[in-house]
């Protein structure tokens, strides 16, 4: 599936907009799915929207995304950021390339949130950009592989 886009959230991101809204804002993980297929469809990309709160499966569809010959791999790792070396090793054994989301400005926050293991595998991070992160993500993805913008003439 070479023209499709991973999209995966790691752990509590299913309770998005359902807590600490003045962190993550108001959107549920629907909507961010949402405005995914958004930005894919208008580089003619399809997206396999996902979320885990379990390490290893996570894992899973890493390889399942080199597996398939995935386009790319957008990723929220949250959690596991700042503590998996094993998503890290995951990332660095696909040949795809990886933008590393976060919602909140990962550098702004707890001392503890600013080492990123997964940054290692990244081609670019966007964070603190809120969930329209994941829609410049998916842009930026689109460019790297050289996708057709349709929106433009
Ligand atoms: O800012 C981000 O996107 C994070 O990846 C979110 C993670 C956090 O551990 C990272 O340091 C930064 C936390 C995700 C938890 O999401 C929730 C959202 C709403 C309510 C509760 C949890």
């Amino acid at each position: 599936m070479p023209n499709t886009v991973y999209v995966l959230n790691g752990p509590n991101l299913n309770l998005l907009g359902t807590r600490e809204p003045e962190i993550y804002g108001r959107a549920t993980l629907a909507d961010v799915e949402r405005l995914c297929r958004d930005a894919a469809r208008q580089y003619g990309l399809a997206v396999e929207f996902r979320q885990s709160n379990h390490e290893g499966q996570i894992i899973d569809w890493i390889q399942e995304a080199g597996a398939r010959k995935a386009a790319g791999v957008v990723i929220n790792p949250a959690g596991y950021t700042h503590t998996s070396i094993a998503i890290l090793d995951a990332l660095l054994a696909l040949n795809a390339p990886v933008i590393e989301v976060h919602i909140s400005d990962i550098n702004s926050r707890e001392p503890f949130r600013r080492h990123s293991y997964v940054s290692q595998a990244a081609r670019a991070v966007i964070s603190g950009q809120g969930i329209d992160g994941y829609a410049r993500a998916i842009a930026d993805l689109a460019v790297m592989i050289g996708a057709k913008d349709h929106a433009k003439a």
